[in-house]
């Protein structure tokens, strides 16, 4: 009893209070929506997908405030190793990546999320300005506010796009034309894009650093069926529900009733096109019907299936081809062979 309260004591400011003088020098973050943003387009692409055959969706729609919540709890699963992978070699090559970033720079972080791995780095590379761009409008205005709150001085910018289209990045940028942007993009997003696209990402990205930026990027890279299969197929059915409640999403959107009972969840390792394939395959047949951007109704036989993403997985010189094909001629790499994971560090 008395070394307990004795160390409760001993500890008064346990519970850390907010200076004043901080809350006076926070910012409140400039949020900047995609340029050229047209709802109305948005929908007719989504439903003309859904109506093809085969029908597809594009993965930005998996992240909702549902979504972005089963995405965070892939991320802790046991099965989901680039997760893992990736914190560990940030953890074992920390100071060596440190190193090679520019210092006063402005960090852009290429899908943010909930901001968690941005916030491994910033103490540390201490940026002028922080970029976040998400295509999840309401978790990106979520994790700008906070970090905004958290580092007072930092410049914060919320910019919601997707990066389906080079990023309308350029003028942002140039506000601060004495900050060298670090591009961070972790976590293997890159692979949603196929391999031409991809580049032509990179490419983007490779004009947009100048004379003294770079691009540090997470890849998955290549590796045996099983473990890729389970990475995507967990054994408690968490990949299966965040990509069953993308359809949940088009339903909002296209006034649609898309029913995720009537569709089971499909991992699919096509190692000819080195990617995963996350597909919704219809249980029995049915009608869906569509209310908007126009009424339309699909019919959707048993066994069909919607593919509702694309992960794309690397080998080192694979990846280190296409960002030279890109434009970036300077790399590092840094590994962890253990789980197939690779984080590579680009400059032009
Ligand atoms: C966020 C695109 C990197 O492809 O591994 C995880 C998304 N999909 N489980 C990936 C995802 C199913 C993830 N990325």
């Amino acid at each position: 009893m008395t070394a307990k309260k004795g160390s409760m004591a001993s500890m008064p400011n346990a519970i850390p209070r907010r200076r004043t003088s901080s809350i006076s020098q926070a910012r409140s973050p400039r949020i900047v929506r995609r340029l050229a943003h047209d709802p109305t387009a948005d929908a007719q692409r989504l439903l003309d997908g859904l109506l093809r055959k085969p029908a597809q969706l594009e993965p930005k729609y998996f992240y909702d405030a549902q979504g972005s919540a089963l995405f965070s709890a892939i991320c802790e699963l046991d099965e989901y190793y680039p997760a893992h992978a990736e914190k560990q070699i940030f953890q074992v090559y920390r100071d060596s990546i440190l190193a090679r970033l520019p210092r006063r720079a402005q960090w852009i972080d290429l899908g943010c999320g909930d901001g968690k791995k941005s916030r491994n780095w910033l103490p540390l590379v201490r940026p002028r300005r922080f970029v976040g761009i998400d295509c999840a409008e309401g978790w990106l205005r979520e994790t700008v506010v906070g970090i905004a709150a958290d580092y007072p001085g930092l410049e914060v910018v919320g910019v919601t796009t997707d990066l389906s289209d080079p990023p309308p990045l350029a003028s942002l940028l140039a506000e601060r034309p004495e900050c060298a942007p670090i591009f961070f993009y972790p976590g293997s997003s890159i692979g949603n894009f196929t391999p031409d696209r991809a580049r032509e990402l990179l490419r983007s990205l490779c004009h947009l650093s100048g004379n003294n930026g770079v691009l540090l990027i997470g890849i998955d890279l290549i590796k045996d069926k099983s473990t890729l299969h389970a990475a995507y197929d967990d054994a408690l059915g968490v990949s299966a529900a965040f990509n069953r409640n993308i359809l949940r999403v088009v339903n909002r959107h296209l006034g649609a009733d898309l029913n995720p009972a009537r569709f089971a969840h499909q991992a699919v390792v096509n190692e000819a096109l080195g990617r995963v394939e996350m597909q919704l395959v219809a249980t029995e047949r049915h009608n869906v019907r569509f209310t908007a951007p126009r009424l339309s109704v699909r019919s959707f036989d048993a066994g069909e299936c919607i593919t509702t993403e694309y992960s794309y997985k690397y080998s080192i010189p694979g990846f280190a081809a296409l960002l030279a094909n890109a434009g970036f001629s300077r790399q590092n790499v840094w590994t962890n062979s253990s789980e197939g994971y690779a984080v590579f560090l680009a400059a032009p």
